[in-house]
């Protein structure tokens, strides 16, 4: 009885474990293929505002350290008001976002662009309709970067990360 009963529970054991693993599995192969192309290592970005509003339809791109990142802003937007650049920083700090977005209102003849350490890289200001691109180098430091949009206004929601992984 007693040898019988542990052969019972050894089975609900394995039974269990093993219930459990696949469900760890699908859900990890769900959460994989919904952000592969997020978390997926790229040299070539584009980025589009969502619609008409002060979004990224794109919050998020992976590359890899150190090497020639090419980013392509297509600005999709119709409305005149959504004059759009994405401006890579060099962290993700609110303190940085929010000295470089309070910058740019000074910096008109700069597309908005301030002069300012925490600036990585920038495009130019892109017109509804037009598209802008750049090429700048990875950083070597493995890591999270946030990117905004500089034009007045803009910075607090229309923003994005980039992440840096090791080559
Ligand atoms: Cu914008």
């Amino acid at each position: 009885m007693r040898t019988l009963s542990f052969f019972v529970s050894l089975f609900l054991m394995v039974a269990l474990v093993g219930c459990g693993g696949s469900d760890t599995e699908t859900s990890d192969t769900a959460t994989e293929s919904a952000t592969s192309s997020a978390t997926e290592a790229v040299s070539d970005v584009t980025i589009e505002p969502a619609g008409n509003q002060m979004k990224y339809e794109q919050t998020e791109f992976t590359v890899e350290a150190g090497t020639e990142v090419s980013l392509t802003f297509n600005n999709t937007a119709t409305s005149p008001a959504m004059k759009h650049n994405v401006v890579i920083l060099t962290g993700t700090g609110d303190d940085i976002v929010q000295r470089v977005g309070e910058a740019a209102m000074q910096a008109a003849g700069n597309d908005y662009v301030p002069e300012d350490d925490a600036v990585l890289a920038a495009t130019g200001l892109a017109d509804p309709g037009e598209k802008v691109s750049m090429t700048f180098p990875a950083p070597s430091e493995p890591g999270t970067y946030k990117f905004i949009c500089t034009f007045p206004g803009h910075y607090m929601m229309m923003q994005g990360t980039m992440r840096v992984v090791a080559a």
